[in-house]
């Protein structure tokens, strides 16, 4: 008898850690259920269903009408009013219904007609077949594996995280991607996912492998002006559409980093573009082909002007359908560049910006890094009218967290609320952030505004870019070079100290990078007393004796910065320890153990870089 009270008690004991154990599992979705709402609605979608039991599930008040208005626009938009007792949500979609019910739950009591600044909202998954993730810090695929098993609970969950801040596109697959993709085991998976997100107003699209028709179709070429391979392409999407309706198209990196492409039979990305976009016209599906290319047909022109040489000579020669989809820099993700001056070089061709929310130069899942400041920053010299679409590489996997680190969920979500409006700030999105998942905090919060700055302290202070180690990109290695490696992704050909200074000369007496940029920036980056500090290195050579702005010497300064950035860094771990009462066991002590990693490596940085440097300075 004893014996067994002992063991309710523990069983009791274990089941109430077990509730109340916090694995971050539920993302900033943590509603409480109250119950009490009454929801009416006159639409039976799907859709209309989720907004309504959403509602009934979680608002705190007494009723919530769902109004279709033929006078809204049918994007998504809403408008919320009334009182908290009885409130009502108009929109002029289900999916306009269903945002306006999430941004009540949040509690977003936005005036008037709240809709979304750019039409495509869509993440990237760099997910390959066999589960492994490209620069995934987050555990294996939630779309894919060896045994093709789908958790679909986790895909609702996926569904409804998204919806809840506006995503309404997403692409299943690595844009190295495999041809086995549009293999019809896949292709039946890809329908089972996008028929879960439908309600959610997700669309999929999916990436695919230019040589797909000799690789999958056992044609002998991929030549997108060959008859048999455009009929290929025509055949193999009325098969996806068969399956998925409103499929939304094609992710295309072609020609890039090995990849295949129309340049290997002489043809232009137009070419290779234009042909799929023939085969998804029909359906109204879409083609989004990378600029992401270096190395192919310019090799040995500095990398950052490459996509423009490249692209410039394409521009109005697309069909309606084909977006381009360019990264925010010129070269690659790193924790700070300038604007990618494509964007305003090509003018008739549609565009999307895309953004890295998983962080592969910024630490991985180990640092605390938020993001939304260096999308702001591109932003203010980006307008978003300008663009018809916004593209994030997800840092989603399986983990239980899934982002890998607590705060990384908050880049997922910023990265959604800047999609659905570019005008919000970093610290709006960051209160809101807090309050849905920790606690609106301001040494907190202001911890994560601090971040992104204190990680280019410690990484790459005054715009020096690329130290990054081979391959996995964590750490620094500013000796890093290979001689059977391209140039271009060496940390020495970024760096090029020498005796006389550090940096990269893109001035016009250098490469010339700075002239692909319109009036003002080119004039005013082309000369090192009028270039910005943040991105100094960035486009020149700079004197280790150079007075910067603050009256120290460029190498001084340089010391200055690195270690601002370990201290910043410091002083996060202790705004976590003082955190602690207010935040639950689990999550503090997992943020804890990685913002002493963090620590770790930017000392790390610092202590690398400054002995390597010091080499040349001191000299
Ligand atoms: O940032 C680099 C990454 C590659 C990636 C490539 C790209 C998917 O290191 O892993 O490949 O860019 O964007 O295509």
């Amino acid at each position: 008898m004893q014996k067994k009270s002992l063991l309710c008690t523990i069983s009791l004991l274990l089941f109430n850690l077990t509730v109340m154990a916090e694995d971050g599992s539920k993302l900033w979705m943590r509603h409480k259920p109250y119950n009490t709402a009454k929801v009416t609605i006159h639409s039976k979608s799907a859709t209309a269903e989720i907004a309504k039991k959403e509602l009934e599930q979680y608002y705190d008040g007494k009723s919530v009408a769902l109004n279709i208005d033929k006078s809204l626009p049918t994007n998504g938009s809403y408008v919320i009013s009334g009182t908290q007792n009885d409130k009502k949500i108009s929109a002029g979609s289900d999916i306009g219904l269903l945002y306006g019910a999430y941004a009540l739950l949040r509690n977003d009591m936005t005036q008037g007609v709240n809709q979304p600044a750019f039409g495509l909202r869509i993440l990237n998954h760099w997910d390959n077949l066999d589960s492994s993730i490209e620069r995934g810090y987050a555990g294996p695929s939630i779309f894919w594996n060896k045994e093709m098993r789908l958790d679909t609970a986790r895909i609702h969950e996926y569904a409804r995280a998204n919806a809840s801040i506006g995503i309404n596109g997403t692409v299943l697959n690595n844009v190295n991607a495999s041809p086995k993709m549009l293999s019809r085991p896949y292709l039946l998976k890809v329908k089972q996912i996008a028929d879960i997100l439908r309600p959610y107003g997700i669309r999929v699209y999916l990436s695919v492998n230019f040589a797909s028709p000799m690789r999958l179709g056992g044609l002998r070429t991929a030549d997108p002006l060959n008859t048999g391979v455009r009929q290929w392409w025509k055949k193999k999407a009325k098969e996806i559409y068969r399956e998925v309706p409103d499929f939304g198209g094609f992710l295309v990196k072609a020609n890039s980093e090995g990849q295949p492409g129309p340049g290997d039979y002489g043809r232009s990305h137009s070419d290779g573009a234009n042909m799929l976009a023939d085969a998804v016209a029909p359906f109204g599906g879409t083609i989004i082909w990378r600029s992401f290319v270096y190395g192919a047909n310019h090799k040995g022109e500095d990398r950052v002007k490459q996509a423009v040489s490249e692209f410039e000579s394409c521009d109005g020669k697309f069909r309606k359908n084909v977006i381009l989809q360019s990264k925010n820099g010129p070269l690659d993700f790193q924790p700070r560049e300038p604007y990618a001056p494509i964007f305003d070089r090509m003018q008739k061709t549609p565009q999307i910006a895309e953004l890295q929310i998983t962080q592969e130069y910024l630490g991985q899942s180990n640092h605390l890094v938020y993001l939304a400041p260096m999308w702001k920053e591109f932003f203010s010299f980006v307008n978003p009218k300008k663009l018809i679409g916004i593209a994030g590489v997800a840092n989603i996997g399986d983990d239980a967290n899934w982002c890998g680190h607590h705060f990384a969920q908050a880049n997922w979500y910023a990265f959604g609320r800047l999609a659905w409006n570019p005008d919000l700030s970093s610290r709006n999105i960051a209160e809101e952030w807090l309050e849905q998942t920790f606690v609106r905090d301001e040494a907190i919060l202001s911890m994560m505004l601090r971040s992104r700055e204190a990680c280019v302290d410690y990484m790459m202070p005054l715009g020096l870019h690329h130290i990054f180690k081979f391959d996995h990109h964590y750490g620094p290695e500013p000796d890093g070079f290979k001689a059977d490696y391209p140039l271009e992704w060496c940390p020495v050909y970024y760096h090029q100290a020498d005796s006389a200074g550090v940096g990269f000369d893109r001035s016009t007496k250098g490469t010339g990078a700075t002239a692909q940029y319109p009036t003002p920036y080119c004039t005013i980056y082309d000369s090192m007393t009028t270039c910005p500090e943040r991105y100094l290195l960035w486009f020149h050579h700079v004197p280790w004796t150079y007075r910067t702005l603050s009256g120290r010497t460029l190498w001084d300064e340089m010391q200055y910065r690195y270690n601002r950035g370990v201290k910043e860094v410091e002083d996060f771990a202790s705004i976590w320890q003082e955190s602690k009462k207010l935040i639950d066991p689990q999550r503090w002590q997992e943020v804890n153990e990685k913002l002493s990693i963090q620590l770790k490596d930017a000392k790390e940085w610092r202590d690398t870089c400054l002995d390597y440097f010091s080499k040349f300075a001191t000299k």
